[in-house]
């Protein structure tokens, strides 16, 4: 096997799935997690990272991959107060790496995270799944959102939606108000050139999750978007500590980014650390719901997208991304146990056979 097969996993108070049930997926490698009650900003202690690392070998799962340390808003904003959060980030990369940690994923969005119309849309099957619907999106305040994405969490924290962050949404948006694309994209490679000689003296890799859905919302600029964007950022800081995370669900959204294609072109420059793999259904232009992992089911070609991560050979940590709520489970949604772990085992059996069929040429 090349890649590393990892599960994200939300920690011992938060995710509702034991690290006993996740090792017994078939080719599990390890979990991808975080301190997630550490507030954005501030130095992740050491006791507390060795802490979650036993917690996770234990249970013979290999703790290697961090989803995410999250960057300070005054970072992304360009503020004169950043330079003190970007020490703080440098010291959490060190504290990290000391545990074994090799990748840290991150992402540069302005104020929200990743965004969804409906969290739980049921499908004909009785499968529960989230949806994006653009048109639904344009009517809404971001109040109103920040609202319907809490109601519709099932009482579960979600990542990187964190409530006493939401609560200034009106300063947040104010503060953005000068900050166009251009800033943006210079703060974040302002953040990368003060971070990546520490990445590299400690040998963890940066990789950043793109923007999802991948494009500018609620007049707030986005950059992680497309392949040229990516391209200007990882050419200005040029290490390959410098990279990416690939999710395919986020960027695919856009239906101008060739998943395969960007996977092939990233991958040969060494850049793609990361990989989550998820397929969805389209429903309209900008619209889409998230759906299992099989092709017939969505939009994407999954065994084209597994055959570009083979062909670069990618020996990096991939994991399913988001699943279908399935099998009466309650859960964090897009997070159940079933679904992602059937994703596995899909995603195991393209590989295989791709594995096996081009060694047979
Ligand atoms: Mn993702």
């Amino acid at each position: 096997m090349g890649f590393k097969m990892t599960f994200r996993w939300f920690g011992p108070k938060d995710d509702n799935i034991p690290l006993e049930y996740i090792r017994q997926i078939p080719g599990i490698y390890g979990v991808v997690t975080a301190l997630f009650d550490i507030p954005v900003g501030e130095v992740w202690p050491e006791d507390r990272i060795f802490e979650l690392k036993r917690m996770v070998e234990d249970a013979g799962l290999k703790f290697e991959v961090i989803e995410s340390v999250n960057v300070h808003e005054d970072i992304k904003l360009g503020l004169s107060t950043r330079d003190r959060y970007i020490e703080n980030y440098k010291q959490t990369i060190r504290n990290l790496a000391k545990a074994g940690i090799k990748v840290i994923c991150y992402n540069f969005m302005p104020v929200f995270d990743w965004l969804r119309t409906d969290l739980a849309k049921k499908l004909p099957d009785g499968s529960e799944v989230m949806e994006y619907n653009h048109e639904m999106l344009k009517n809404l305040t971001p109040d109103e959102l920040v609202k319907s994405m809490e109601k519709g969490s099932q009482g579960f924290s979600l990542p990187g939606w964190e409530s006493y962050r939401l609560k200034q949404l009106q300063s947040l948006f104010e503060m953005y108000k000068d900050v166009d694309e251009n800033n943006l994209l210079q703060n974040l490679i302002y953040f990368l050139e003060n971070i990546i000689p520490v990445c590299e003296e400690c040998d963890v890799k940066m990789a950043i999750h793109p923007d999802d859905p991948p494009w500018s919302l609620f007049g707030l600029p986005r950059v992680v978007t497309n392949k040229e964007n990516i391209e200007k950022f990882l050419k200005a800081v040029d290490s390959p500590y410098n990279g990416l995370t690939l999710c395919t669900g986020s960027l695919g959204a856009n239906k101008e980014n060739n998943i395969p294609e960007l996977i092939r072109y990233f991958g040969k420059m060494g850049r793609i650390h990361f990989m989550h793999v998820r397929n969805i259904k389209f429903t309209g232009e900008r619209s889409f719901y998230e759906t299992s992992h099989l092709s017939t089911d969505g939009s994407f070609d999954m065994f084209e997208i597994m055959k570009a991560i083979y062909e670069i050979g990618f020996d990096g940590y991939l994991r399913p991304d988001h699943g279908r709520m399935i099998w009466g489970e309650k859960g964090r949604p897009g997070y159940g146990l079933y679904d992602r772990a059937l994703g596995i085992a899909y995603l195991n059996g393209l590989w295989e056979a791709i594995d096996k069929m081009s060694k047979m040429k």
